[in-house]
């Protein structure tokens, strides 16, 4: 029997032991830091921002599940074993409901939402047209990958001129394809909305910095979906205080729980949620990592192997 060791913070512990059971008596499953292993018993891994060093230790590790998309927290680990095979979460849910998470800021922020929101609390009746149509309003999209082309679309269909940057061109239909460091500056020069669904690597960290931010138009919006790591947020402020930036909407940070000091809770420009634009679901995750483990065992390629010196 395989046996699987599950590395996260105790308070999850319960949300993922069930579904794990459910997989079938198959699976040993154990828990690190409440069960007992020997470390040479254990097969597979399923975690997110492992405790360095932990799976270093399992020397008979054959495969890592990432139970989210980003595996930027197993890859901090300096001491990760590299050569085991890394597959991350992929989900058309998790997708959708991230993608959705982009398209409700986009259109709180075109359709000047907040605005409404404080003329109701005046009992202001205040008709105040929109500033332009969708087709003008030009949304960009660091990332096309999984979420990004899924947001993309969405977005397309919604009328929006969207375009996307990536490492290689991208051939989504509809939207325009940016690739590579040379065309970052014409990519934010066409950027009225942008949104960052990279996912954070050696390159990609702090990306959200005040040199972006000085290439994007005037009033551009920012929303950071991806990590908090990707966006330097002092930076994100002035660029909003000194009125080149209209706003931002932010579900990652860069501590997390964000801090109750931070300024960015009471910002009025800024809307802050807990990482919650989608949540891999406990059931479904579970089932991906049996099938994983299935294919794995019938000597079967694994699908959606993260390549460790890409980061991603
Ligand atoms: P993918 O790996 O499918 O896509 C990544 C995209 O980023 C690709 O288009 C890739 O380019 C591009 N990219 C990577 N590095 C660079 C670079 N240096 N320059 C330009 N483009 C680059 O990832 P997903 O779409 O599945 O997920 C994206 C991220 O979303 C995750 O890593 C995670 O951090 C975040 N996330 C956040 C959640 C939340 O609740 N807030 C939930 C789920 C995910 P190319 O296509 O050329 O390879
Ligand atoms: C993920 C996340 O990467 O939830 O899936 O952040």
């Amino acid at each position: 029997m395989s046996t699987l060791l599950l590395v996260v913070p105790s308070h999850w512990t319960g949300v993922w032991t069930g579904p794990l059971a459910e997989i079938g008596p198959q699976l040993n499953v154990r828990v690190h830091g409440r069960d007992e292993y020997d470390a040479d018993d254990i097969d597979y891994v399923l975690t997110f921002r492992p405790p360095h060093g932990v799976l270093k230790s399992l020397s008979h590790l054959k495969v890592t599940f990432s139970l989210g998309a980003g595996v930027d927290g197993i890859l901090a680990d300096p001491e990760y074993p590299r050569q085991v095979p890394l597959v991350r979460f992929v989900d058309r849910t998790l997708s959708r409901e991230m993608a959705q998470y982009c398209v409700m800021h986009v259109l709180i922020h075109y359709r000047m939402q907040r605005f409404f929101d404080r003329a109701q609390a005046e009992r202001a009746w205040r008709q105040a047209l929109l500033p332009k149509r969708a087709q003008d309003t030009r949304v960009g999209i660091l990332g096309l990958g999984e979420i990004g082309t899924l947001t993309a679309e969405r977005l397309r269909d919604l009328h929006f001129t969207v375009a996307g940057w990536s490492r290689n061109r991208r051939n989504v239909s509809g939207v325009e394809s940016f690739a590579g460091e040379n065309e970052l500056s014409t990519f934010l020069a066409r950027t009225d909305i942008l949104i960052c669904l990279l996912p954070l690597t050696p390159d990609t960290r702090e990306i959200l910095n005040a040199d972006l931010f000085a290439q994007l138009p005037a009033d551009a919006f920012v929303i950071n979906v991806a990590r908090g790591g990707h966006l330097v947020e002092p930076d994100l402020m002035a660029a909003i205080d000194s009125g080149h930036l209209s706003g931002a909407a932010l579900d990652v940070f860069h501590t997390e729980p964000l801090p109750e000091g931070s300024p960015l809770w009471s910002h009025p420009k800024i809307t802050v949620t807990p990482h919650i634009a989608a949540i891999s679901e406990p059931r479904v995750a579970a089932q991906y990592v049996a099938d994983g483990i299935a294919r794995f065992e019938r000597g079967e390629a694994l699908e959606n192997v993260v390549d460790p010196a890409r980061g991603y």
